[in-house]
């Protein structure tokens, strides 16, 4: 038995009224016992109703309601803020719009058991990334190639975004510390998780762009990416990586 109970699953949103609803079904439907937080940013279109009507009948589903879109990185560091707070062991981090499948959610929490931070991986043993044109793929696979070069980091798939991690691994992350917002946010935990000699799995997901909503993607974000990983390089080399 998956110790699912003891699992947090945070959700960033931002405008999901096409997603929200039936990805609370899905996963509540999947896995009654995982504690859900959702982290919406004061979303226009009225993503946070659909969370409290939920929230009225569930009480295994939890909100963080920001004033306004502060961005993915600070959002996932207020969830995890949140999760020390409390006891969980395992925490998760997914996207609203089924770009990640809520069915990888077991091989992940199951390799947690025996590693520090899980990865679902969608360049590990090949490439699974279903309906991105072929510009987008390169750049998310060269942008690897390149975290590779410049970090040392031995991780294919730096950049996802599903991915699992234990208390251990967070309580080894100095959460004020954290510079990423963006693209790069999770390649600056993937690092520093690495650098401190904590045990790193990638497991082989399914990636599906999304089918219903709006992307939030940006070339701000992809700058501050290419400049990050030389700053991660450059902390640890001087040893002020924390
Ligand atoms: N709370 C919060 N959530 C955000 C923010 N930006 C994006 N999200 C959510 O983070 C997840 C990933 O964002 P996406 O827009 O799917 O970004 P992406 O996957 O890089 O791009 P596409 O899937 O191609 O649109 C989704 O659940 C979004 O709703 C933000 O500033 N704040
Ligand atoms: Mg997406």
């Amino acid at each position: 038995m998956l110790p699912y109970n003891k699992t947090l699953l945070i959700i960033p949103t931002f405008n999901e009224i096409d997603n929200i609803e039936r990805m609370l079904t899905t996963i509540t439907g999947l896995y009654p016992e995982l504690n859900i937080l959702i982290i919406e940013d004061g979303s226009p279109d009225g993503t946070a109703d659909v969370v409290k009507r939920f929230m009225t009948k569930n009480d295994k589903i939890n909100i963080i309601e920001r004033t306004g879109k502060l961005g993915l990185g600070t959002a996932y560091i207020a969830g995890f803020r949140w999760a020390l707070n409390k006891d969980y062991q395992f925490v998760f981090e997914m996207d609203c719009d089924f770009s990640h499948d809520p069915k990888d959610i077991p091989r992940l929490l199951e390799a947690a058991q025996s590693n520090d931070l899980v990865i679902g991986s969608r360049y590990i043993d090949g490439i699974r990334i279903i309906n991105w044109p072929i510009h987008r793929l390169l750049l998310s696979y060269f942008a690897g190639v390149y975290t590779r070069i410049i970090t040392g980091l031995d991780v294919l798939d730096a950049t996802g975004g599903f991915k699992c991690f234990t208390r251990k691994a967070l309580e080894s992350l100095d959460l004020d510390r954290v510079f990423s917002n963006g693209y790069s946010f999770q390649v600056e935990l993937n690092f520093k998780v690495w650098a401190k000699g904590l045990k790193i799995k990638e497991v082989p997901i399914v990636f599906t762009e999304r089918r219903d909503g709006e992307s939030k993607m940006s070339g701000g974000i992809i700058h501050e990416a290419v400049f990050a990983v030389i700053k991660l390089r450059l902390r640890k080399i001087f040893g002020l990586l924390d």
